[in-house]
């Protein structure tokens, strides 16, 4: 059994502590509202005093608060003891916002390991939470197991701007999901549907056009959209368009969707009509 900081306890860092010391971990405990430490400390944690007395106290320091902005503040504080510390943060945020921060640490002797939560607070310790992690090797395979108390874990790469990047990939998969829902929950609602009852049709439609994936996967990562189409763009683009004009006639904003026939409207312009849907990424991805 290992020693664990958890710094922030929010309603994510509470369920990853109250989780460690169900395993048996040895807990050591800090939120910058101090009142939030008691139901773990009667949980059998340690409240440290600190950020900084809290890395000090353990072989690994789990950090867990809203932003990077605040994740910055908090080792601000413990600048002095952060030499030979593993620390693994799992604050969401950007590429970026973790490469900056493995550096600032590495800069200070600490190994840095950045995770992307795939979970809500419920589901940690239980089958279904996954994390991703990506930063120090060496690091992660030390406290594996203990990670792996929390959730499923995998492991992306020594890039430890990779975890945020996959993590925000799956959200805007997520996103992309709810978006495509809420409209046409808001189209058939306009006609007097109930959302609830609609689902019996969406669910297994999403279900069969899913099975499209691999394929529309294939093209996306060999840069052809011409091959096997049976489905071309220009017929899509018509579809679209249907799309929102019917919203208008229903008096439904057309914003979710908008956007998806301005960029299959382009991709027909440049002559792109008879490809697959998959095209439309190359006006997004970064260009060559
Ligand atoms: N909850 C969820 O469903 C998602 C699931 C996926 C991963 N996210 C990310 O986890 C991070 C923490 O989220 P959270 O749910 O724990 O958030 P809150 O309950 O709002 O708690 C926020 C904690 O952050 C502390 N904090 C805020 N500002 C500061 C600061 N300047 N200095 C120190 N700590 C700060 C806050 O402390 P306090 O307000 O209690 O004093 C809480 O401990 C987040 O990145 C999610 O995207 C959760």
């Amino acid at each position: 059994m290992s020693k664990i900081s958890i710094l922030g306890l929010g309603a994510m860092g509470a369920a990853l502590a109250a989780t460690l010391i169900r395993n048996g971990h040895d807990v050591t405990v800090w939120n910058r509202t101090a009142s939030r430490s008691e139901p773990l400390a009667s949980a059998g944690a340690t409240v440290a005093a600190s950020p900084a007395a809290a890395i000090a106290a353990s072989d690994l320091t789990i950090l867990c608060v809203v932003d990077y902005t605040a994740a910055h503040a908090v080792l601000a504080d413990a600048e002095p003891v952060l030499a030979d510390r593993d620390l693994v943060n799992l604050t969401n945020g950007t590429p970026g916002d973790a490469k900056s921060l493995a550096a600032f640490l590495e800069a200070k002797g600490a190994a840095y390991l950045d995770g992307g939560i795939m979970a809500i607070p419920p589901m940690i310790g239980d089958d279904g939470a996954l994390i991703l992690y990506s930063g120090s090797a060496e690091l992660f395979e030390r406290h594996k197991a203990a990670l792996n108390a929390l959730a499923a874990s995998h492991y992306l790469g020594d890039d430890p701007g990779l975890a945020a990047l996959y993590d925000l990939a799956l959200l805007s998969g997520m996103y992309g999901l709810f978006s495509g829902f809420m409209h046409a929950s808001a189209l058939v609602t306009s006609g007097g549907g109930k959302a609830a009852d609609f689902l019996s049709l969406l669910l297994p439609w999403l279900q069969a056009m899913s099975g499209t994936l691999p394929d529309l996967a294939n093209k996306v990562d060999v840069g052809q959209h011409d091959r096997n189409v049976v489905s071309n763009l220009a017929m899509q683009r018509i579809a679209l368009d249907n799309i929102v004009r019917a919203s208008g006639e229903q008096g439904v904003a057309p914003d979710f969707i908008e956007p998806m026939l301005r960029l299959a409207a382009r991709r027909v312009a440049d002559d792109h009509g008879a490809d697959d849907i998959s095209g439309v990424i190359e006006i997004i991805r970064p260009q060559k």
